[in-house]
Formats: structure tokens, sequence, C-alpha cells
């Protein structure tokens, strides 16, 4: 039977991010993706002012109760941009809707950059560890893991062992495997280091001079596609690293498209890698 992933985050009508762009990555991967919108947005909440936004928590129970009636299961979820009241909700869709062996990937989406996005509460990151418990895969940023464990954001200076000892903390909130991203120890490189409860490993990039919004859901969403196909924790990892590096070289002439990245233009690359296969990337 082909994969069914669930992915669960909210819709922003425009903005190139969260549904809009995991729908279209994860199924240029090959794998079935089904949807449950967390709330809609007229568009994402950074750089844009005067937003709408519905809270579709009322609507999960209903949602819920169909998918059991009708015996609609899933190979894998992966949640992104969700609210409080939602995750115990989500774990019990988890829960009820699994098929054996189902893959839990949770993007911790609440930050960046030192500060939580918007409409984040203070006690949003503890809510947030609970999510983060049951996961196979983690996908923090360096903000959301500061977040995650309780400790103050450190900035763009830290050392490797700052690194291995947070993912290593991390894990022991409760996941599988850690993917640490938006690390650096060299101005010309970024990328990401990879745990998986064993040893760290990392994967870099050279720097491109721009920070775009949205990448972080074409990262997580191009691993999520990427780890269905089979594909290790690491060579997602790495694939979704270069799958923002794609998108990102395709937005940089373009300095009026501010609010998001052009992933749709790296597609092709991301559909030509998954074909390709893991082994014969290098990864
Ligand atoms: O890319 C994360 C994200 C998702 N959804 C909404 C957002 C953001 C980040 O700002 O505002 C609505």
């Amino acid at each position: 039977m082909d994969k069914r992933l669930l992915t669960i985050q909210d819709i922003s009508c425009v903005g190139q991010c969260s549904l809009t762009v995991a729908l279209p990555v994860i199924s240029a991967c090959g794998i079935e993706t089904a949807v449950l919108p967390s709330s809609v947005l007229s568009t994402h909440t950074a750089g844009f002012s005067g937003y709408t936004f519905r809270d579709l928590t009322g609507d999960m129970p209903a949602i819920l109760g169909h998918w059991k009636k009708e015996q609609i299961t899933f190979d894998a979820f992966y949640t992104g941009y969700v609210s409080k009241a939602q995750i115990p909700l989500i774990l019990r869709i988890m829960e009820e809707t699994a098929r054996p062996g189902a893959l839990r990937i949770v993007d911790p989406v609440m930050a960046d950059n030192g500060k939580l996005y918007a409409g984040f509460d203070a006690d949003f990151p503890q809510a947030m560890r609970s999510l983060c418990a049951g996961a196979d895969v983690i996908l923090p940023n360096l903000t959301e893991a500061a977040f995650l464990l309780g400790e103050p954001y450190a900035g763009d200076s830290y050392s490797a062992q700052y690194i291995e000892e947070t993912v290593k903390k991390l894990a022991a909130l409760g996941a599988a495997n850690v993917v640490l991203t938006g690390v650096s120890f060299d101005p010309g490189k970024l990328g990401c280091a990879v745990y998986d409860g064993r040893t760290v490993r990392y994967y870099f990039n050279d720097r491109l001079d721009a920070s775009m919004h949205g990448t972080g859901d074409v990262y997580a969403s191009a691993v999520a596609g990427a780890l269905c196909r089979g594909w290790s924790v690491y060579g997602a990892a790495a694939l979704g690293a270069d799958m923002v590096v794609e998108a990102m070289k395709a937005t940089l002439d373009d300095k009026d498209h501010w609010y998001g990245v052009k992933f749709e233009r790296a597609l092709p690359y991301l559909m030509r890698r998954i074909e390709a296969g893991e082994t014969e990337t290098g990864c």
C-alpha cells in the first residue's frame, strides 16, 4: 500500500508557508498527503499586519470521529504551526488513527531569532514539549530548542559542545531523533545537526546572504517526504537542506518577494533527488 501522511498545521492563504508548502512538497515526494488545518489566516504573521485568524480546534473532534467511522488511518504524521489547546487533540488523533509503525514528525513551530512568534504565549513551549515527547523526529531551530529546554537563546555564537549537549537534552525530552536547524560554526556555512540517540552528525551548505520566511516549512516538508520514502534521518535532513538552498537561489534575484521563498521552482529538483534515491546522492 502507498504511504499516506497527515500534516497538521495552519493554512496561511497567502505567504508560502505551512500547508501551502507542505501539500505540494510532500506530494512531489510521491506521498499521499492528507491535511488537518489547525487554523486559517489571510496571510502568515511575519511581516503582514491586520491578518485574519480563524481557529479550527472546534472542528477537530468531529473530523477525528468521521475518520474513525470511515477507518481512515495514516503511516505518518507531520505537525507544524498549532495552538496549545490543539496539542492534546493531536496526540489523540495520532493514537487513534496510526497504522502500525506510523512515523511522528514534529516541527515545534513557535519561534525564531530568539523570539516567540506573534500569538504564542510563554507557556506554549511547555505544551509543545508533550508533542515532542513521543516523536520519532523533531526539527527545532536553535531558538525553538532553547524554548523547549527552558534555556536562554545562545544567539549566533556557540561551540560544538553546546550543540551536542543541546541535541542530547532535546532527545531526553523523548524524541528518538533530533534535527537541529540553523547551525553554523563558520560564517560561510549553515546547516543542521542530526542526532539519532547515538551519534551527532552535521550537514552544511554554503551560506546564502539572505534570510527568507517559510524556509523552515520547506525544510520540514522535504524531510517528511523523504522519510516516508524510506530515507534515513540524516539523508532526509541533508536533502531538506539542499532543497531549501535551491528554493532560496530561485528567490534571491527578486527583491520584492519579501514574504516567502519560491519553493515551486525547486520542486523539479526535489523530484529528481527523490527519484534518484538516497544511496545515489552521497547523503
Ligand atoms: O513558517 C512558520 C509559520 C507558520 N504559520 C504561520 C506563521 C509562521 C511563521 O511566522 O506566521 C501563520
